[in-house]
C-alpha cells in the first residue's frame, strides 16, 4: 500500500487534515506538540472503477467503491511536529523522522496564515517550509556522514562490491534500495569513490532522495483564513499551487458521517437530519472553496500521485467477467508506476506468479500481451502463470 507521511511545524494541521480523511479521531489542538506518537491511518484516492463498463458492481477487498468511484487505499502517517533543530534532538526529537522511513512521498503541510509578513525569509510560512525540509536533510545526512571519512576508506578499497551496495549500508535505514540509489546516481553526478565525496555531495545526495525516491511536495494549509493575495505570494515564492483547509475537510467528514450531507464531495445535498446552522456553516464553506483558493484534499493527493506517475491497475482471473477465481468483480486495484509491466504486475500479485508467468490478456481488448506490455491506468489485466 502507498504510504504518505504528513509532516510540518507544530499546529500546521496534520493532526487536522489526518483526522478527516482517515476518519480516525485523533487529539487536535491549539497549542504546539500536541501529537506525542505517530497516528497511522487509511485514507484513499479516487479512480474511475472499471465496474461501469460491464455494468456490474465490484466486490473490493480493500477499500470501497461508491457510484463507480472506487477508493483505492493509502496509508496516511500524521508525525509530531518538528522544530528548528529536530534534526539535533529538539523538541519532540528526531526519532520520529524515522517515519519517513516507511513513507513513499511526503506531505510537508505548512500554516499558510502563519504570520503575515511573507516577504521575509526568517519569518511566516516559508520559513515553516524551508525548516522542515532543511531538518530532515540535516537528520539524513548526520545519519549518512557519521565517521565518513573511514567508512569510505573501507569501502573504496573493496573493488568488487557495487557502488550502490556499498552506499546502501548507509542509506537503508532511510528506506531506500538498490534500485533507488541507481537511480540518484544516473540523474546526479557523484563520484565513484566514496573518499571523495564531500559534506556537500551528501548533502545533494539527501536532496536527490527527497526529490527522486520519496518525493516532499508543500501543501499549504488553514486556506479558509487567508486572503487569495497571500496564496499568490506564497505560491510565488516555494512554487506550490497547493492549498487545503484541513477544518473544512473535517467539518465535511463530519457532516457526512453525521448523516447531514449525502456526499462528501461539494456537490452534496442536505439530508433531512441538518438544521439551519449546519446548513450556514456548510454553505460558506461551499463559497470559500469557490472563491478562495482552496483545493480539496483528495485532489491535492490525486494530483501528486498522478504527477509521480502511478497508475491503478485491476489485475483479475477471468478475462469476460472480471472477477477472482471465487466470482468476486474486480477485487484488486494496485498502484504500479508508469513504465511498470505486465511481469511487474505478475511479481506484485505473488512472487511465484511472476516467477512462473506466461503472458497475460489486456482483458478490455481481449489481446494477449507479454511479459514487457507496459500498463496503462485503470487497465484490467489478466496473468496467466505456470504456479498453482
Ligand atoms: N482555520 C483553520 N484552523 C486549522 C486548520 N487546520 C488546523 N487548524 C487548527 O490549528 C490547530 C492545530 O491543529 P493540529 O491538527 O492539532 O496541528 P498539528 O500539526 O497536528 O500539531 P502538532 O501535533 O502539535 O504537531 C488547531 O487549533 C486546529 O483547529 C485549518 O485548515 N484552518
Ligand atoms: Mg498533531
Amino acid at each position: 500500500m502507498l504510504k504518505v507521511g504528513l509532516i510540518g511545524k507544530p499546529n500546521a494541521g496534520k493532526s487536522t487534515l489526518f483526522s478527516a480523511i482517515t476518519s480516525i479521531d485523533v487529539e487536535i489542538a491549539n497549542y504546539p506538540f500536541t501529537t506525542v506518537k505517530p497516528n497511522i491511518g487509511i485514507s484513499f484516492i479516487k479512480d474511475a472503477c472499471p465496474e461501469t463498463e460491464i455494468k456490474a458492481h465490484c466486490n473490493p477487498r480493500e477499500g470501497k467503491c461508491i457510484e463507480g468511484v472506487r477508493y483505492v487505499p493509502v496509508e496516511i502517517i500524521d508525525v509530531p511536529g518538528l522544530i528548528e533543530g529536530a534534526s539535533e534532538g529538539k523538541g519532540m526529537g528526531n526519532e520520529f523522522l524515522d517515519n519517513i522511513r516507511d513513507a513513499d512521498l511526503i506531505i510537508n503541510l505548512f500554516d499558510s496564515a502563519e504570520n503575515d509578513d511573507v516577504t521575509s525569509q526568517n519569518n511566516g510560512s516559508m520559513h515553516g517550509v524551508n525548516l522542515i525540509k532543511d531538518e530532515i536533510l540535516k537528520w539524513m545526512k548526520n545519519k549518512i556522514y557519521k565517521d565518513w571519512q573511514k567508512f569510505s576508506r573501507k569501502e573504496d578499497m573493496d573493488t568488487e562490491e557495487r557502488i550502490e551496495s556499498k552506499i546502501l549500508k548507509r542509506v537503508a535505514t532511510f528506506g531506500l534500495n538498490e534500485k533507488d540509489i541507481f537511480l540518484i546516481m544516473n540523474k546526479d553526478h557523484f563520484s565513484s569513490k566514496l573518499f571523495e565525496w564531500s559534506e556537500d555531495d551528501i548533502f545533494r545526495f539527501c536532496g536527490d532522495i527527497l526529490t527522486y525516491v520519496k518525493p516532499m511536495f508543500n501543501v499549504g494549509n488553514k486556506a479558509d483564513i487567508v486572503d487569495n493575495e497571500t496564496v499568490d505570494k506564497i505560491n510565488e515564492k516555494i512554487n506550490t499551487h497547493y492549498f487545503i483547509s484541513a477544518e473544512y475537510e473535517l467539518i465535511i467528514e463530519k457532516a457526512f458521517t453525521n448523516g447531514y450531507i449525502d456526499k462528501d464531495s461539494l456537490d452534496f445535498s442536505y439530508t433531512n437530519k441538518s438544521g439551519e446552522n449546519q446548513k450556514k456553516v456548510l454553505e460558506k464553506m461551499k463559497e470559500d472553496y469557490k472563491t478562495k483558493r482552496i483545493s480539496r484534499f483528495f485532489d491535492v493527493l490525486t494530483d501528486i500521485i498522478n504527477k509521480l506517475g502511478y497508475i491503478i491497475i485491476y489485475p483479475v482471473l477471468d478475462e469476460n467477467k472480471w472477477t477472482d477465481k471465487n466470482g468476486n468483480i474486480l477485487p484488486d486495484a494496485f498502484l504500479l508506476k508508469d513504465g511498470d509491466t505486465a511481469l511487474d504486475l505478475a511479481y506484485r500479485i505473488h512472487t511465484d506468479i511472476g516467477k512462473n508467468f506466461i503472458r497475460a490478456v489486456n482483458c478490455r481488448t481481449k489481446r494477449i500481451v507479454g511479459k514487457d506490455y507496459k500498463l496503462l491506468n485503470n487497465d484490467v489485466i489478466k496473468i496467466i502463470s505456470n504456479s498453482r
